[in-house]
């Protein structure tokens, strides 16, 4: 018999369509478009005894042990799903788990659980959850964590430690994961009494969610775990001494912008990441709506305004398109919200935007004049700045300047590679506009890191907020397909597509098994041009075309999918690109398209590393690239 959670619809806990996991039991919840099926092999002896009875919620003081009260508190957070793999130290709190309804997913490598947890925060707002052993499953997390602290994701990670009487010892499986993490989380807690289990979770929760979020570590003893105390779950608001997430801008700092902007006459509004996290796209667009100033989009940014509005400009910086780097540079004002200013997207910091004011509208005050000095910081929730200011604002006078922006565009139309007609080569960029084109624009997308990310940020044209995954500060190899299993549990009705390149993909393909497990369907288009493709690119840049440790051999992916009982598609010609896409959607399995594309494709513009914004690598002309012909795709 094999050893499934069985839980009793109750009345206190929420229960949710999150919960069908491993259960042939949930048929009559069948329709539901969560992953549900399991394939796991019986055991081949040992049978598991029945499914231990539930742990009903309760009011008044019960006596509940460490583990029992780690998932109390984590259902009473709202949990739903956790992502994660057992171990020693672990063993407690994975005991007590088929007593509270929260569907755990099985990893192949712990980094895969908090790049899921990562991948549900982006994708729903809400706080994601992974858990892992001592010593080596939590240094497992720690790329995952590092990834999630770099772009402000609520994570909270439950790891366990040794006994408490062994802290010190160099026990089996001991590291000092708290010190690990400290640099990388944005609080973390070694928990070895069972009564401090429910404060550190509740505070965790609120510390990943509240202000700036980022990921927190609740590293627990074996013996707090094991340990049973009288617990009565405290319901009251957290509050933590000294941590003060809120920020205000006062009225006269507000009254200062509202003057700046409408004087400007070369305004661009900067959409970060922020826009997004404070849900604040409406806000945004109605203060274009009534001051008509153009928007450019940082990475994390893409989707915080509609790619499609006549005054969305796209993506800045590195890989940025041309006229908006251009006109960063020749702006009089810059109004950035919730965003960071990393070099990525300014370049040479002594060149950039040197006739610019800048109003910086940032919740964190650390990252005001970090790098680029704010002539008007505005602290706050960008949210409630942009109310503000949409009470005040009024049209800006700068019709010249968009006319100005939309004349620079001219030269980027004639380099753009998807104008290409289709030669028999298949392209990248072909691949992610094909992609957007027979998705309507409206599918989920989660990238890995390269080259094949710049051009999904350039040919994918997001028009909402969270339909976009991708990391973005730590820049994570690996990231795309966990994130994107993360997210399915986010979006049960949304089209998932993983977009990775060869490289990247092959870091965690080993989670295939755990889509096959779980019954997770996502879509990836692996971009397998034979490369680490982006090192690649500036190997023949700027390192004599000297392609050291680039080139990268990889599995069949076609028999690699097949071999977890998925299913796997090649596509060599662009002819091929929408039946394939077609297919894959079809398919209730993860499906891996596996894309031959063009080998030395470089992505354009580029602005080298520590460049003048303006300064930008721009793809050859027409006339001197044989790539280029007439015509039009279809
Ligand atoms: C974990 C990790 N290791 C190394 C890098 C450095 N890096 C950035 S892009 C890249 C190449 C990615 O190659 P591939 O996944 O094939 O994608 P492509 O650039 O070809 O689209 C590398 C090695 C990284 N970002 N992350």
């Amino acid at each position: 018999m094999i050893f499934l959670p069985v839980f009793v619809d109750n009345a206190s806990y929420p229960t949710s369509q999150l919960l069908l996991g491993p259960d042939p039991n949930r048929g009559n919840l069948s329709k539901s478009k969560l992953p549900q099926e399991s394939k796991v092999a019986a055991p081949m002896q040992n049978p598991m005894p029945e499914t231990p009875a539930r742990i009903e919620p309760a009011a008044g003081p019960r006596q509940l042990t460490g583990s029992q009260i780690i998932w109390d508190v984590l259902v009473r957070q709202g949990v739903e799903v956790v992502f994660g793999y057992p171990g020693g130290a672990i063993m407690p709190a994975y005991d007590a788990l088929p007593q509270f309804p929260v569907r755990h997913i099985l990893v192949r490598h712990e980094q895969g659980a908090a790049h899921m947890a990562d991948g549900f925060a982006r994708a729903s707002g809400k706080v994601g959850v992974c858990v892992a052993t001592s010593g080596p499953g939590a240094t497992n997390l720690v790329t995952g964590i590092a990834t999630a602290m770099m772009d402000s994701i609520p994570m909270v990670a439950i790891t366990g430690q040794v006994p408490s009487t062994l802290i010190g010892s160099d026990a089996f499986q001991e590291t000092d994961i708290t010190g690990v993490t400290l640099p990388i989380t944005k609080h973390n807690f070694l928990v070895n009494r069972t009564q401090d289990i429910m404060p550190a979770i509740r505070q965790a929760f609120y510390i990943a969610a509240s202000g700036r979020p980022g990921p927190v570590v609740v590293d627990i003893t074996k013996d707090a775990q094991n340990a049973s105390i009288d617990y009565e779950y405290d319901d009251s608001a957290v509050r933590l001494p000294g941590y003060r997430p809120e920020q205000h801008p006062l009225p006269d700092e507000l009254e200062d912008a509202v003057e700046m902007i409408q004087s400007a006459k070369r305004p661009i509004i900067f959409c970060g990441h922020g826009i997004i996290k404070a849900n604040a796209t409406a806000q945004l667009l109605e203060f274009v709506h009534k001051t008509n100033i153009p928007v450019a989009m940082t990475l994390l940014g893409l989707g915080g305004f509609p790619a499609t509005h006549q005054r969305s400009l796209g993506m800045m910086g590195m890989h940025g398109e041309a006229w908006v780097n251009t006109a960063i540079q020749e702006a009089d004002l810059i109004i950035a919200l919730g965003m960071r200013f990393d070099d990525r997207v300014t370049g040479n910091l002594k060149t950039y935007a040197p006739n610019a004011k800048k109003i910086h509208v940032e919740l964190d005050p650390a990252e005001i004049n970090k790098n680029v000095k704010a002539d008007l910081p505005l602290l706050g929730d960008v949210r409630e700045i942009l109310q503000l200011l949409n009470t005040r604002i009024g049209r800006v006078q700068c019709d010249d300047w968009v006319k100005h922006i939309d004349e620079l565009k001219g030269d980027s139309a004639v380099r753009d590679i998807k104008d290409m007609p289709d030669s028999g080569k298949l392209y990248a960029a072909h691949v992610i506009h094909d992609l957007w084109r027979f998705t309507e624009g409206k599918a989920l997308i989660v990238t890995d890191v390269g080259q094949h990310q710049m051009w999904e940020a350039q040919y994918y044209k997001h028009d909402h907020p969270r339909k976009l995954v991708t990391s973005g500060g730590l820049g994570t190899m690996g990231f795309a397909l966990p994130a994107a299993m993360g997210a399915r549990f986010a979006c049960p009705d949304d089209e998932i597509w993983v977009v990775a390149g060869d490289g990247g993909f092959q870091m965690t393909a080993a989670e295939l098994a755990t889509c096959s497990q779980e019954g997770i369907k996502v879509n990836v288009a692996v971009i397998n041009n034979g490369y680490l493709g982006m090192v690649r690119q500036w190997q023949q840049f700027f390192y004599g075309g000297r392609y050291v440790a680039t080139p990268i051999k990889s599995p069949d992916f076609v028999k690699l999918a097949e071999a977890h009982d998925l299913k796997g598609i090649r596509v060599t010609s662009r002819s091929e690109v929408r039946v394939a896409v077609e297919q894959a959607r079809a398919n209730k399995e993860t499906t891996v398209v596996d894309f031959r594309v063009e080998q030395e494709d470089s992505v354009y513009p580029m602005v080298p590393a520590g460049a003048d914004l303006d300064k930008m690598i721009r793809r050859p002309v027409p006339a001197t690239n044989p790539i280029y012909e007439t015509g039009k795709d279809d």
